[in-house]
């Protein structure tokens, strides 16, 4: 079936991608304070607001704020937003840190992207963490979200395996877009089956999303035992296994959260990753959706995302 998405849909799609990526951001990161305990979350105790928001936010708004200006990711754009906005205080990767302050002194991002990690460029999941809202404004195309995440994840990240975790979350972020206006909730094989469809099946984000599919329905700690829960900061350790949950619970975005805090790891960025994506199917507010208070207690989105000149 073919259908016309009207900007405004986009755009709505995305910002919500957008609030279930920079929640499941603050509130992740929230759980590297020391004394705080994921049984807590578990009870229903959340931690003291403002929850601040880390670079996973910082540059998801700025991919969010690219498309509502242009439809499409230009990525000469794109490099100078990412450097010129970040903070390195936000909890930015070293290789990111370094590659923004080439890009903000004038290196071309091609240059710039190349030479981290001695030329292999990196595998980070600084490309994944931030483009799930891509994809939901693309929930008529996985072709079109694949296509565009790679756009956006190559301005700093020149590994494939970095690319590759980003092309794996805009389409699965697509797809549960796509459930959204169609009323229907996509089966979690099925889900996965999509995603690895668009990913080299030499890599090895692409042999973890495999895995993952055959992990469904096993316990979520035997899960993230197999597939990595992101301590390694790579997209390799981390995509899988946040595609493993947002597949499990598409459609409840409170647990997917949970599951991120108990598995431990860079749950910031896995909570980003599994909030973009189930978010984009939820909705905020509502039944499993973002819930309300969570969103209050999140640091506020920086003015140029949500107020645009
Ligand atoms: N070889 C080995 N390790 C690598 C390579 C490589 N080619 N590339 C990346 N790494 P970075 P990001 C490892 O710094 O992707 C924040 O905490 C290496 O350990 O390019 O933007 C966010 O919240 C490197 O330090 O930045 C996210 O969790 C790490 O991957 C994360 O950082 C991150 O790559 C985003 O990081
Ligand atoms: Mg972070």
């Amino acid at each position: 079936m073919t259908f016309t998405l009207f900007p405004d849909t986009r755009l709505t799609l995305a910002r919500d991608a957008l609030a279930g990526l920079s929640v499941g951001d603050a509130l992740g990161s929230q759980f590297f304070v020391p004394g705080r305990r994921p049984d807590d979350l578990a009870a229903g105790r959340l931690p003291a607001p403002p929850w601040e928001w880390t670079d996973d936010t910082e540059m998801a708004c700025s991919v969010v704020a690219e498309l509502a200006a242009g439809a499409r990711i230009d990525r000469d754009r794109l490099a100078l937003a990412f450097a010129q906005r970040c903070e390195p205080y936000r909890g930015y990767g070293p290789g990111a840190v370094r590659v923004l302050r080439l890009i903000r002194t004038g290196t071309p991002w091609p240059v710039a992207a190349a030479s981290a990690f001695d030329g292999q460029g990196s595998c980070g999941n600084g490309a994944a963490m931030r483009v799930a809202p891509l994809g939901a404004w693309h929930a008529d195309s996985t072709r079109r979200a694949a296509e565009q995440a790679r756009a956006s994840a190559e301005v700093t990240h020149a590994h494939p395996e970095g690319v590759a975790g980003a092309v794996a979350v805009a389409v699965a972020a697509s797809l549960a877009a796509r459930a959204r206006l169609d009323g229907g909730r996509p089966e979690p094989a099925r889900l996965l089956s999509a995603v690895a469809g668009a990913l080299d099946p030499a890599g090895e984000v692409h042999q973890g999303v495999r895995r993952a599919a055959t992990l469904l329905g096993r316990p979520a700690a035997e899960a993230a035992d197999a597939l990595g829960n992101g301590s390694r900061v790579t997209a390799q350790d981390t995509v899988p296994f946040t595609l493993w949950v947002a597949a499990t619970l598409l459609h409840d975005y409170p647990a997917a959260i949970r599951v991120c805090v108990e598995a431990g790891g860079d749950v910031d960025t896995t909570a980003a990753i599994v909030g973009g994506i189930v978010a984009a199917y939820t909705g905020v507010g509502g039944r499993g959706g973002v819930p309300q208070d969570w969103l209050t207690a999140r640091e506020p989105l920086p003015g140029w995302v949500t107020t645009p000149a």
